[in-house]
């Protein structure tokens, strides 16, 4: 069994120390925990990740997607089949210290574990730190999984931040060369599964009492952006009916998004970004740019909220005599995980002991992505109060060493079948 050290005493123990480690390597000028990806701090973070797989003993490599790998090589006897197992380490801005994390030193505790018990795995075991992974200023989410499994386009190189820098010419910021980049691949054809330890991030295993989550299904999104055109004028002098407000345009989009993700009870609507030109209180808007998203656990319904946010959009935008352009990018459909790796998890445990439930992930994982090559699942650990993408996110000791003892015996348990 793995030692169940406690949060109060100095964090002796390995994953903690980890923990605590990675934590450290953060924006000293944010709130929270900041290593946003094309920062130095996630380049730095994921260096971390890569030093600790090489003194577990593993080969470690990094891909032209930015992706660190990490190999224990088994038996041969699985005729150099691979299980993979990771996540991500990059952070939201002002984030916390265990999305995606949890996943990545999670694996690397399964890889020393596994030494240490003297078990070798007739599969190859392969630990991965995703680069990228939460939604970047360029609109896109998971992206260093997406590189390797064709998801990403050249196109997407042109995706720009709101100012209008490429994404193609941020990734040297991230030690990545744009060339290398869309060349990335993995020859998933070798992966007999792939297995994502991850905090639940909300707020259902707590709430039932529940130590492990088997997640079902990950959520669909659709992404949007909308650019409102207005004039800009004196805000003292110029009569209200005469104006062409982009502020309020926008404004009234937002709320849109609102309502229509409030028709189904599984569906999410934000509206995460909002920039003005100029930013003043005493000048009427020109420019309105709103990024958001939806998501939902229906493909349809996401197609039918781009549609109604685009008609909403645009009504909003003609009654102030205000011109729109909306974007819209359904990134992908919900996303079932194999009902055999969803089994593994939860027989392991129950041979534990462990209280487990199926459950739905209304947060998007890199498991999406490698969904599309080869077997996959994951397995969730709750979060205290249901809160993440916060510095109030936190997951108890225990709850963290349940799912890495589950990770292992899942991994041990593909091994053999
Ligand atoms: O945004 C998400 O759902 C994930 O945490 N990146
Ligand atoms: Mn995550
Ligand atoms: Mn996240
Ligand atoms: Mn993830």
């Amino acid at each position: 069994m793995i030692p169940t050290p406690t949060l109060e005493s100095p964090p002796e123990d390995r994953l903690l120390a980890d923990l605590h480690d990675l934590s450290r390597i953060v924006d000293p000028d944010k709130p929270g925990w900041s290593r946003q990806a094309f920062t130095a701090f996630d380049r730095d973070g994921r260096a971390f990740a890569r030093r600790r797989m090489a003194e577990a003993g593993l080969e470690t490599w990094m891909d032209g997607a930015g992706n660190v790998f990490g190999l224990l090589r088994g038996t041969g006897a699985a005729g150099g089949r691979q299980i993979m197992i990771g996540s991500h380490t990059d952070t939201v801005e002002s984030g916390g210290r265990f999305d995606g994390i949890v996943g990545v030193l999670g694996a690397i505790e399964v890889a020393r574990l596994l030494q240490e018990s003297g078990v070798t795995l007739a599969h190859d075991l392969v630990v991965v730190v995703f680069f990228a992974e939460e939604a970047n200023p360029f609109g896109l989410g998971c992206t260093g999984s997406a590189a390797i499994t064709g998801v990403i386009r050249p196109h997407h190189l042109d995706r720009t931040d709101v100012d209008g820098r490429r994404m193609g010419d941020a990734l040297p910021d991230a030690g990545i060369e744009p060339e290398e980049f869309l060349r990335a691949t993995y020859d998933f054809s070798k992966v007999t599964a792939f297995l994502e330890l991850h905090i639940e991030q909300g707020p259902n295993l707590e709430a039932q009492g529940v130590q492990i989550g088997v997640v079902e299904t990950i959520t669909g999104f659709a992404r949007f952006s909308a650019l409102f055109r207005g004039r800009q004028d004196h805000a003292g002098t110029t009569p209200m009916d005469v104006r062409a407000d982009a502020c309020c345009a926008a404004a009234g989009t937002i709320l849109a998004v609102e309502r229509i993700a409030g028709d189904r009870p599984t569906s999410r609507g934000t509206c995460g970004m909002l920039t003005f030109t100029p930013m003043a209180v005493n000048v009427v808007t020109e420019l309105a740019e709103v990024r958001g998203e939806f998501r939902s656990d229906s493909g349809t319904w996401l197609r039918e909220a781009e549609q109604r946010i685009l008609e909403a959009a645009t009504a909003e935008a003609s009654t102030r005599g205000v011109e729109v352009e909306v974007e819209t990018a359904a990134d992908g459909d919900p996303t079932p995980m194999t009902p055999g790796v969803m089994g593994t998890i939860t027989s392991v445990a129950s041979e534990r002991g462990l209280s487990h439930a199926r459950m739905f992930s209304g947060a998007g994982h890199d498991t999406q992505n490698i969904a599309l090559h080869t077997d996959v699942g994951m397995i969730f650990v709750p979060s205290v109060g249901g809160r993440s993408h916060c510095p109030e996110e936190f997951t108890e000791t225990a709850d963290l060493l349940r799912g890495v003892e589950v990770l292992l015996g899942s991994v041990v348990r593909i091994d053999a079948q």
